[in-house]
């Protein structure tokens, strides 16, 4: 393999026994801008990008003159654990992307922003202090489990005597296959629980409100003081932004993580599947007599009575609700514009690639 290639392969690009990238698209991609060279977002700017090509090898490049335009798609341009293709300083192609994690952006227009791309794994963070909020952890599932692995990482272990009883109001999110780890962020020794996810290759990004810990987990997972950290607010235990902005950092072990700041909103982007992070609550559902159920007070509905018996949480079945709501109204929204842009495409026009999320996942 030659040391470009090797280096590419330290910050995450999948190489295969010739050589060539695995993905047969990013292939022929590559064979279609022969004088170009792949690098991998590493920060993104209003003003452009810095991209790396190895570990120690980040450059600037100025994004395409169409990306410039303000009416091209947020969600289209390159973002954090993006590759992309370089010819002359300047970014000439985007691969297509392997799985994304995306948030409907803050605001009353729709619009998707994308949280990061081409990510194997999600830490879902949160702190075993005053912010630990299950519903909050849930919203965060809801929103990355299309893209990525999601493992919900607990914090502040230390300062938490009594960790079950965080562990006991995650129980159905654990009973669903996700992994929940509890750490003190501050300590090498505690955070070697995540180094299963971060084996050589593979990418994960940390998400979690403003104050739960993930500055503190990445420069530990660094061993070095790389991202600010910031001190939380003793009365809410709420932290004060100090990460700005995205950012992919190759780790020592060989993985790449990337740090966000905490974000205020959390909207869905409609593309959701509800079913995903609340089986559990859709299999009760099922067993109710009348199949459109509204679980209020119909004879024979298995929700009521699970609520009763307290095999399922009220507060958590309400959260569905409300989900399911902002995800089926945001789908709403998605499928309108989709149509529109579809009366408005001239002929001869190529349309935007659309993204396969889950290409090569589950
Ligand atoms: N004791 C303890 N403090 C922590 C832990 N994780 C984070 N902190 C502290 O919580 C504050 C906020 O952490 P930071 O990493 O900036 O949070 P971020 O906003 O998620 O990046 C800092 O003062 C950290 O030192 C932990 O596991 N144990
Ligand atoms: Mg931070
Ligand atoms: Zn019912």
């Amino acid at each position: 393999m030659s040391p470009e290639t090797a280096a590419l392969q330290a910050i995450g690009w999948p190489v295969g026994a010739d050589g060539q990238p695995e993905f047969p698209p990013w292939r022929e991609a590559l064979a279609a801008h022969p004088q170009a060279r792949p690098a991998r977002v590493v920060e993104q700017h209003r003003t452009g990008y810095v991209v790396a090509d190895g570990p120690q090898r980040s450059f600037k490049v100025e994004s395409p003159p169409d990306w410039q335009r303000p009416k091209f798609p947020p969600e289209q341009r390159a973002g954090v654990g993006d590759w992309v293709l370089i010819e002359g300083g300047r970014i000439v192609g985007l691969l297509p992307r392997r799985s994304t994690i995306k948030r409907g952006a803050a605001g009353e227009h729709y619009r998707q922003q994308l949280i990061a791309a081409n990510v194997d794994t999600a830490f879902v963070v949160c702190g075993l202090d005053g912010d630990f909020n299950p519903r909050r952890i849930e919203r965060y599932l809801l929103l990355v489990g299309g893209g990525a692995e999601p493992v919900v990482v607990l914090t502040k272990a230390d300062l938490c005597p009594d960790a079950d009883r965080a562990r006991a109001a995650l129980a159905h999110v654990a009973a669903d296959g996700v992994a929940i780890v509890a750490v003190n962020a501050r300590e090498r020794a505690s955070v070697a629980q995540l180094d299963r996810w971060l084996q050589p290759g593979r990418t994960a990004v940390l998400v979690g409100s403003s104050g739960a810990g993930k500055s503190t987990l990445t420069n530990t997972l660094l061993g070095i003081e790389r991202m600010k950290t910031g001190e939380v607010r003793a009365h809410d235990s709420r932290g004060r932004h100090t990460t700005t902005y995205r950012a992919l950092i190759p780790l020592p072990s060989g993985a790449c993580l990337i740090d966000t700041p905490g974000m205020r909103e959390l909207k869905p982007t409609g593309e959701e599947d509800v079913a995903d992070t609340f089986a559990d609550v859709e299999a009760v559902a099922a067993e109710c007599r009348f199949r459109d159920c509204s679980h209020q007070r119909e004879p024979g509905c298995a929700v009521r009575a699970a609520i009763d018996a307290g095999t399922l949480d009220e507060d958590r079945f309400a959260h569905y609700l409300k989900l399911r709501e902002e995800v089926e109204g945001a789908a709403r929204t998605l499928a309108q514009r989709r149509a529109q842009k579809g009366e408005e495409k001239t002929p001869g026009r190529a349309p935007n690639k659309r993204v396969d999320d889950r290409h090569g996942r589950r």
